[in-house]
């Protein structure tokens, strides 16, 4: 497919500042030129603009509320236009809040197109907080719950629908910092977390196969990868680590078994912050693991 990237360089869902400068991070990586030299037809539009951060403290259980609604909006516009132009989009973070315009577009078109949406969520955190039980206020905590409708009204009906996914169509992988509130919530919920103990327990060929499990012709799959569900020896670059993430093999098999789908519609590639980084190595993974997505592989296989 003809991939279109855009950047969205806003760190306004977090507290910490930096993942705006995400989006440059990747590009210096090469990941345009990257999927060039594997055959994609990939081009860059260019980033999308919002307002600045204001650096303010919660308010009502949001940092930033109307702002991040702002950028949502920019994102879910773009997206639905390189959607509706056939184009497989792959945004820059920024910070995960922007998740919500990203997906509420995919859920949108897969619904006008009659297709079966799957959303891949790799992540150190299950992003699942509301205004009620975030401990922080950062809405880069809360987009799967705004998603599965869980939210102010102007971020859950982003897209027109709310919900604009439910829960069953969500897996996440890499999980290991789940807040006290939240534990609760996904539970209720009945989130699909394959969280660390799952992973080291059945491994990740296991754990990815059931997560792939019913992804079929009819399926758009959704990628949605926060950097920091990478351990942070090999991923130092990102606003809020967690030891014990997954490791190089593990997430090049999760890039991998999600190529020989050949389902992949959509991706976000979020939380890159360069000012924490060790000479652009978070992003140059990034890269890397990007080049596996879109099929690299060491041998050819049948
Ligand atoms: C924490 C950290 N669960 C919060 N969240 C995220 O503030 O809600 N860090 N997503 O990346
Ligand atoms: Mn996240
Ligand atoms: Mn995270
Ligand atoms: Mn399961």
């Amino acid at each position: 497919p003809s991939v279109s990237v855009f950047g969205v360089p806003t760190d306004i869902g977090a507290s910490r500042r930096g993942a705006s400068m995400g989006p440059e991070a990747l590009r210096v990586a090469g990941l345009v030129e990257a999927l060039v030299a594997r055959g994609v037809d990939a081009r860059d539009v260019g980033d999308v603009q919002g307002p600045r951060n204001p650096m303010a403290p919660p308010s009502g259980g949001y940092r930033h509320l109307d702002e991040v609604v702002a950028w949502n909006r920019a994102v879910f516009d773009c997206s639905t236009r390189e959607l509706q132009a056939g184009r497989l989009p792959i945004m820059l973070g920024g910070d995960h809040c922007l998740a919500i315009g990203s997906i509420a577009a995919v859920a949108a078109h897969c619904r006008a197109a009659g297709k079966r949406l799957r959303v891949l969520w790799l992540d150190a955190h299950a992003d699942f907080n509301t205004s009620a039980i975030t401990p922080s206020g950062n809405i880069h905590g809360m987009p799967v719950a705004c998603l599965c409708g869980l939210g102010p009204e102007a971020l859950t009906g982003l897209g027109g629908v709310t919900p604009a996914i439910t829960p069953d169509q969500v897996r996440q992988i890499g999980i290991r910092s789940v807040d006290p509130g939240e534990k609760r919530l996904v539970k209720e919920y009945g989130l699909d977390i394959y969280d660390m103990r799952y992973i080291d327990e059945v491994g990740m060929r296991r754990a990815m196969e059931e997560a792939l499990e019913g992804v079929d012709a009819d399926t758009h799959l959704h990628v949605s990868f926060d950097v920091d569900m990478l351990d942070p020896a090999i991923a130092p670059g990102t606003g809020t680590r967690v030891p014990g993430g997954i490791n190089y093999r593990e997430a090049q098999l999760i890039m991998e078994m999600v190529a020989d789908t050949g389902r992949l519609g959509s991706l976000d590639l979020v939380e890159v912050n360069p000012t924490l980084d060790k000479r652009n190595a978070t992003a140059k993974l990034a890269v890397d693991l990007v080049e596996s997505l879109f099929g690299k592989s060491t041998l050819m296989r049948d």
